[in-house]
């Protein structure tokens, strides 16, 4: 019996959704290897199922003319602009002061730019800052009050660093004696991959962070290489989860790696969950995820434990689905035959 673990599989999410096989009609091809192809890019691909309408706002932006990099950056927006998102956003929990602080970068794989923004406070859309950081400065992260400061200049819109209803949350956090209640509560990433029709590579991502962290705490989603990488000539890669088990390892970047050397999108998210495993302590206990795509338009997903879902849209086609989950070791080396 294989080692690896597959818990609510995607082949059984197709085939609920009567998915399996060729559906090239609705813009994807599942390969028996379980690997997945967008029959015709633009593809988009990004985490957890509140992804789903960023990715249509995604495509919809750059129907309409515009480059990657705003298509991208627009449809984070989307996730930001929600104020019932804990996660993205002004919205989001905020740190153990009480104060929402914001985190995000933004990646053009043309010219090999990035920008981010890191522990910012009171502004809507970090993504946008980061952007602004990459295309107005000779650096790539601001961080903090310099960060604010430069949207202040900007006129960059602005947001209460904590609304009453967060507020009210934090009360009772900070007021919990009992160990369990003060448990980070779930926290999750928008990070967003976009493949063009003409083959380019961008990606985007925004968070609020772990929950109740400590304020000026940095988790790994506007970290270039950490929560997302971009190299226009193989791939794209993401992550979400708990950030300290994803910036220790480069997460993104190795992904990417490990597409460069021949794995598909899928195997590399798993080989990249693999190599993190055999270094850290935890093994598997992570709760990390991965999403990637190729320059082939190939893309999949992996997550420790029961893996996690991930949406996916491309011209016609726009779903939620599953990733494989992974306790334990594969059989083979890593690279080897994953499925
Ligand atoms: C962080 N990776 O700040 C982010 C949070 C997240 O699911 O994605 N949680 O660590």
């Amino acid at each position: 019996m294989a080692r690896r673990t597959f818990v609510g599989s995607s082949l059984a999410t197709l085939v609920g959704a009567g998915l399996t096989g060729a559906n090239s009609a609705l813009g994807e091809t599942q390969m028996p290897s379980g690997e997945r192809l967008a029959s015709k890019p633009p593809l988009v691909i990004s985490t957890w199922p509140f992804g789903k309408p960023p990715n249509e706002r995604t495509l919809a932006v750059l129907k309409g003319g515009a480059s990657g990099l705003d298509a991208v950056e627009q449809g984070v927006r989307l996730a930001e602009a929600d104020l019932t998102n804990p996660s993205v956003g002004l919205g989001g929990i905020p740190a153990a002061n009480g104060v929402v602080q914001l985190d995000a970068c933004i990646m053009s794989g043309p010219g090999h730019k990035a920008g981010s923004v890191a522990a910012v406070e009171g502004f809507s859309h970090p993504v946008s800052i980061a952007r602004r950081v990459m295309e107005e400065t000779r650096h790539v992260m601001l961080v903090g009050e310099g960060a604010a400061r430069f949207a202040r200049e900007r006129g960059m819109q602005t947001g209460p660093k904590v609304t009453p209803g967060q507020k009210a949350a934090w009360e009772n956090w900070r007021k919990a004696q009992d160990k369990e209640k003060k448990k980070a509560p779930n926290h999750d990433t928008i990070a967003l991959l976009l493949l063009t029709q003409s083959g380019d590579l961008f990606g985007a991502c925004s968070t609020s962070g772990w929950g109740y962290k400590t304020p000026g705490r940095v988790g790994d989603s506007p970290i270039i290489g950490g929560g997302l990488y971009v190299d226009n000539t193989v791939g794209a890669a993401g992550a979400t989860g708990i950030g300290e088990n994803v910036l220790r390892y480069c997460g993104s970047f190795l992904v990417v790696e490990f597409m460069r050397q021949g794995l598909s999108p899928q195997d590399a998210c798993l080989a990249t969950l693999d190599r993190i495993a055999s270094l850290d302590p935890k093994g598997y206990d992570l709760s990390i995820n991965f999403i990637a795509v190729d320059k082939k338009g190939r893309y999949g997903a992996a997550g420790t434990g029961s893996g996690f879902q991930y949406s996916v849209a491309c011209d016609a086609y726009s779903n939620i689905l599953q990733s494989p989950g992974v306790t334990t070791k594969p059989i083979g080396p890593v690279g080897g035959n994953r499925l």
